[in-house]
C-alpha cells in the first residue's frame, strides 16, 4: 500500500494509511524487509515452503530458526509455522549434531569446511522438503539467508547447492573513535556507544551482527586504524567484549587496531622497539588479557609508520618485525596480525611506489599468522586507480586486499556510486605475476601464491543514521562488498539485481531501471571528478567536491597539483622511465600496457602519463576536448540518472524514493560543481576554448574557490 503513495500529493494519504496500517519505509530493515513476494511467485514457493524446523536450541540456532520463520512468513505473506516432525513442505536446518539426519552429509560437509553449507531439496511423490546443512550453527545460518535470498531472487525448483566461501577473513574495517565520531563517516555517529558500555549493549549490535552474517562477513575491526591506545586498557577489553558477546551467535568476530607505542603509552616504558623484550613482554601480557576477557578475539589491525602513526621504523626495524612481534604474542590464542600497507614516507620518489618501496623486501618476511593488508590501488581509495602493484609482487606473503565502501573520495553520503564496478575492476586485473590470468582475485583467495590465511577487507559506510549508510542506495555497497568477499567471481550485475529484489522491488522494469542506474553510477562519478586517470584532486581534508588548484598543504604529496601534474604542455603524472618509473613496479604485459601511451587504457591515461593538451585520442579528439566532454557526460549522467529515478515515483516505497530523490538533486548541483571548477581550473594551462557540447560554466573559477564545498554533514 505504501507504494501508491504519491511525493507530491500523497501526504494526507500517507498519514491516513500510516495511522493503520505499516510504517513508513526508513531503510532500517536493509536488504532484510522480507516483503510478501508478487503473488504468483509467493503461491509457487508455498508449494516447497510450508514450516520450518529448527531442532536444538542454542543463540546461534535460535537465530537460524527466527530468521527463517519470520523471513518465509513476510515473504509468503501469511505466517509459516514451526514444524516438530520432518514432512511435506518443511524447510530443516541445522548441524548433523542438531538434525541428526544430516550425518549422511557428513563428508560433504567435511569438504565445505565450518563455514561452508549445502541446501537440498528432495521431492517424493509430489512432498517437498528442503534441507539446509552445515558442520557448524553459523554454517547453517548462512545456508538460512542462502535460501531466504533465493526464494526473492528465484523461482522454487530442485535444490541442490554447495556453497563455501572463497577468503578466510571478511572484515569490516570501522574507522570509528572512541568519542563516538567515524573518520571517514557519512551515516551519523559510532554504532558502538562506548561510554554504555558494556552494561547497556544496544539492541542495534545484533541487527548489525545479523546483517553482517546475512552478507557472510564474519569480522569488524571495531576502532579506527588511526587507534587510541585507550582501547587496550582493561577498561575498553570489558566493552569490546560485550560487543562480541552480542556478536557472537551470527559468527561476527571482533578485532581491534592496536596502537604500536601503547607499550609507551599504557604500560609507562620508554620505548616501543619491536626487539627490546620488555616491549615484547608487555604485547604477550597483554594478549593473555585480551583472550582472558574475549575468548575468541579475531587479533590486531595495526597501521604503523604511516601518516604519523607510531611504528617499527622509528627504531630502525622493519615492518615484519613490528608485525612478528604482534604475532608472536597473539599466536598461542589463535589471534592474527593485519598489517596495513597503507605507508609512504615525505621523500622525493612518487607517492604511489612508496609502499612498494617500504614492503617489497620484507617478502617472505612476515609470520605465517600476519596479513598485509593492502588498498586496492597504490594511492588512496580514488574513483579509479589501477590495482597496487603488491598484488602479484609479493609472492611469500600473505595479502589482504583493503576496499573503501564509505565513499570518502566518491561522494560520501550525498552521491549514488554503486561500487561492485570498481571492485570487480580491482579483482579482476591481471598482475602477470605467474603469467597471464594471474588475477588479484587469485591472489587474494590463496590460489595463486599459496598461503595458509586469506582475507579481505572492507572499511564500513555504516553509522547510527536510522538508514544505516546515510544513503539509501550506500546500503548496496555493504551488500555487495559481503557478496564479493563470499564470492568473488559475482557479477556487479548479479549482485545489484538481488540487492534491489530483496530491498526495493521485485517488479522486473523497476528493477530494471534501478539497476541499470546503479550500475552506471560509478563509471559516472569517475567522468565528473577525476576522468581518464586524474586523481586526488578533492578538496583537502574533507575531500569532498574539487580543488584541483590545492597547493599549499605540509606535504607536496597531499596536494592535488602533485598528482595532477598540469601545466602548459598537458596534463597527468608521468610514471614511465622518462618520470617517476612507478610504472615498473608492474610485471608483464601489465607493465607493457600501462607504460606505453599507445596502448595504455584511455581510462589511466593521465595515471601514467604525461599528455599534451593536443594528443590526439582514441575517438580523434584532443585530450582537451576529450577531458571538458567526459566531464559533460558525468553531469549529463546525473541529470538523466535522476530523471529515471524520478519516474519510479509510485512504484516503489514513497519514503525511500523521496529521500533518494533528494540526495539526487544535491548530486547534481555538485557533479556540474566538479565539471565546472575542473574545467576552468585546467583551461588556465590548456589556454583552449571550452569544446561544443558542454555547458559553458557560470561562475567564475574565483568565484567557485571562494565557495567551498561543505564538509559532511
Ligand atoms: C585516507 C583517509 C584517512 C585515513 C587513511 C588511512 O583520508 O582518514 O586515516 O586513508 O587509510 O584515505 O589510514
Amino acid at each position: 500500500m505504501k507504494q501508491l503513495i504519491s511525493r507530491t500529493g500523497g501526504l494526507l494519504l500517507a498519514g491516513l494509511l500510516l495511522a493503520g496500517s505499516a510504517a513508513a519505509d526508513d531503510g532500517y530493515e536493509l536488504w532484510l524487509r522480507y516483503n510478501p513476494l508478487p503473488s504468483a511467485k509467493a503461491t509457487a514457493w508455498k508449494a516447497q515452503v510450508k514450516s520450518v524446523m529448527v531442532p536444538g536450541s542454542s543463540a546461534t540456532l535460535n537465530a537460524v530458526r527466527k530468521e527463517l520463520v519470520d523471513g518465509c512468513s513476510g515473504l509468503l505473506g501469511e505466517k509459516v509455522t514451526e514444524a516438530e516432525r520432518f514432512g511435506d513442505g518443511v524447510v530443516v536446518a541445522g548441524t548433523p549434531e542438531s538434525v541428526p539426519m544430516f550425518s549422511r552429509f557428513e563428508s560433504e560437509l567435511a569438504e565445505l569446511g565450518p563455514e561452508g553449507y549445502l541446501i537440498r531439496s528432495r521431492n517424493n511423490n509430489g512432498r517437498t522438503t528442503v534441507m539446509i546443512a552445515s558442520q557448524t550453527e553459523v554454517g547453517a545460518l548462512y545456508g538460512a539467508f542462502h535460501f531466504l535470498r533465493l526464494m526473492q531472487t528465484q523461482e522454487p525448483g530442485e535444490l541442490d547447492i554447495s556453497e563455501k566461501p572463497q577468503v578466510m577473513l571478511r572484515l569490516l574495517n570501522h574507522w570509528d573513535n572512541l568519542d563516538g565520531s567515524i573518520e571517514r563517516g557519512y551515516a551519523g555517529k559510532s554504532l558502538w556507544k562506548w561510554e554504555e558500555l558494556p552494561e547497556i549493549v544496544d539492541p542495534r549490535l545484533i541487527d548489525y551482527a545479523r546483517a553482517n552474517a546475512s552478507i557472510g562477513i564474519n569480522g569488524s575491526v571495531l576502532n579506527n586504524v588511526n587507534s587510541k591506545a585507550q582501547s587496550l586498557t582493561t577498561e575498553y577489553l570489558h566493552k569490546a567484549a560485550a560487543v562480541a558477546d552480542a556478536f557472537r551467535p551470527y559468527g561476527v568476530k571482533v578485532y581491534l587496531s592496536a596502537r604500536f607505542n601503547a607499550p609507551m603509552e599504557l604500560g609507562g616504558l620508554d620505548t616501543a622497539d619491536p626487539m627490546d623484550p620488555e616491549v615484547r613482554a608487555w604485547w604477550v601480557k597483554k594478549a593473555d588479557e585480551i583472550y582472558s576477557i574475549i575468548p575468541d578475539f579475531g587479533g590486531f589491525l595495526v597501521k604503523a609508520n604511516s601518516e604519523g602513526q607510531p611504528g617499527p621504523i622509528t627504531y630502525g626495524r622493519t615492518h615484519a618485525d613490528g608485525a612478528n612481534m604482534l604475532a608472536t604474542a597473539l599466536k598461542p590464542h589463535g589471534g592474527i596480525v593485519m598489517w596495513r600497507a597503507f605507508v609512504y614516507d615525505p621523500d622525493d620518489t612518487d607517492r604511489i611506489g612508496q609502499a612498494y618501496t617500504a614492503m617489497k623486501p620484507d617478502d617472505g618476511r612476515f609470520a605465517d599468522n600476519v596479513l598485509l593488508q593492502v588498498k586496492n590501488g597504490p594511492l588512496d581509495f580514488q574513483p579509479r586507480e589501477p590495482f597496487s602493484p603488491l598484488f602479484g609482487t609479493m609472492p611469500k606473503t600473505q595479502l589482504m586486499p583493503e576496499l573503501q565502501i564509505t565513499q570518502e573520495y566518491l561522494g560520501q553520503s550525498r552521491q549514488l556510486a554503486y561500487l561492485a564496478p570498481m571492485w570487480r575492476e580491482f579483482l579482476d586485473a591481471d598482475t602477470y605475476a605467474k603469467g597471464e590470468g594471474s588475477s588479484v582475485s587469485k591472489v587474494m583467495d590463496g590460489s595463486l601464491f599459496g598461503g595458509k590465511l586469506t582475507g579481505v577487507a572492507g572499511v564500513a559506510n555504516t553509522g547510527s543514521d536510522r538508514n544505516w549508510t546515510g544513503h539509501d542506495l550506500a546500503q548496496a555497497n555493504w551488500y555487495a562488498f559481503g557478496r564479493l568477499a563470499w564470492a568473488h567471481e559475482l557479477s556487479s550485475e548479479q549482485i545489484v539485481d538481488e540487492w534491489i529484489k530483496m530491498s526495493l522491488s521485485q517488479t522486473p522494469s523497476v528493477i530494471q531501471s534501478i539497476s541499470k542506474i546503479m550500475l552506471e553510477s560509478r563509471e559516472a562519478v569517475v567522468d565528473y571528478m577525476t576522468p581518464l586517470g586524474l586523481a586526488h584532486i578533492m578538496w583537502q581534508g574533507h575531500h569532498y567536491g574539487p580543488e584541483p588548484w590545492c597547493d599549499t598543504l605540509s606535504r607536496p604529496d597531499w596536494n592535488p597539483v602533485y598528482f595532477h601534474r598540469a601545466d602548459s604542455e598537458g596534463l597527468g603524472f608521468d610514471r614511465t622511465k622518462t618520470g617517476s618509473a612507478a610504472v615498473e613496479q608492474y610485471l608483464g604485459k601489465t607493465r607493457e600496457t600501462y607504460e606505453s601511451l599507445e596502448k595504455c587504457p584511455e581510462n589511466m591515461l593521465l595515471w601514467f602519463h604525461h599528455v599534451p593538451w593536443d594528443y590526439k585520442m582514441k575517438s580523434g579528439k584532443i585530450l582537451w576536448d576529450e577531458l571538458c566532454l567526459h566531464y559533460q557526460r558525468g553531469v549529463d549522467w546525473v541529470e538523466q540518472a535522476r530523471k529515471q529515478w524520478n519516474a519510479l515515483e509510485g512504484s516503489i516505497d514513497s519514503d525511500v524514493f523521496s529521500r533518494v530523490s533528494d540526495k539526487f538533486a544535491v548530486q547534481e548541483t555538485d557533479a556540474g560543481r566538479w565539471r565546472d571548477a575542473c574545467i576552468l581550473y585546467f583551461q588556465t594551462f590548456s589556454k583552449r576554448e571550452i569544446p561544443a557540447g558542454v555547458d559553458k560554466p557560470t561562475l567564475t573559477l574565483e568565484q567557485i574557490k571562494q565557495d567551498p564545498p561543505k564538509e559532511y554533514p
